[in-house]
């Protein structure tokens, strides 16, 4: 019987990405969207450690995540905001904050938070640029507008896989992997 590791998250691509590298390892991936509350932090740690702490006694073992997007130019905006900006401005309203800006270097951050009696972190970072104008139809959120370092396609443009191999999420993952198979 494959163990099986529960993901408490609302997003079914996040959980899709998370799959894509988990299931070959021989794990039994499993989606709960139990909700928790995304306590309004400075930091995605804060984020993550509030539902560790908030959810512990609700379930044994399981993993959750926070993910924002950091745009230098704009001080690092979105970042912890990236959700409700994401639903009140959107991509368009993003790439109109960045009309006529050079510099377009931004970074995607991925902090996982593990439970299994203990708590413990996993960090994952794409450092990447944001596209003048949405690209691509795969993925969620900001992928369409999202180009990462070593790559001319967005992450909209990219299968799961693909993204995977480039992605602050990929990363933190296969870190978070490396914590399971050694446990
Ligand atoms: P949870 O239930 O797991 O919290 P969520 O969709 O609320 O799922 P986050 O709070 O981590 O996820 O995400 C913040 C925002 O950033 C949200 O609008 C996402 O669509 C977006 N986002 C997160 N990861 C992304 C990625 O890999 N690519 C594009 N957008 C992403």
């Amino acid at each position: 019987m494959s163990e099986e590791i529960v993901f408490i998250t609302s997003n079914k691509n996040k959980f899709k990405e998370a799959e894509n590298l988990i299931l070959p390892l021989g794990f039994k991936l499993i989606q709960k969207n139990l909700g928790y509350p995304e306590i309004q932090a400075s930091s995605l740690e804060e984020v993550v450690t509030y539902g560790i702490e908030y959810l512990k006694d609700r379930v044994d073992t399981f993993f959750l995540e926070d993910s924002g997007l950091f745009i230098q130019t704009l001080c690092n905006f979105p970042g912890v905001y990236s959700k409700p900006v994401f639903t009140t401005i959107g991509n368009e309203g993003v790439l109109k904050l960045m009309e006529k800006t050079e510099n377009r270097n931004a970074i995607f951050r991925t902090v996982i938070g593990f439970y299994d009696g203990k708590a413990k972190i996993f960090k994952g970072e794409c450092k990447g640029r944001i596209a003048e104008e949405p690209k691509g139809y795969h993925g969620f959120g900001y992928d369409p507008i999202f180009i990462p370092h070593g790559s001319e396609k967005s992450f909209g443009e990219m299968t799961t896989h693909k993204k995977n191999q480039y992605s602050h999420r990929g990363k933190a993952l296969k870190r978070f992997i490396q914590h399971l198979k050694k446990r």
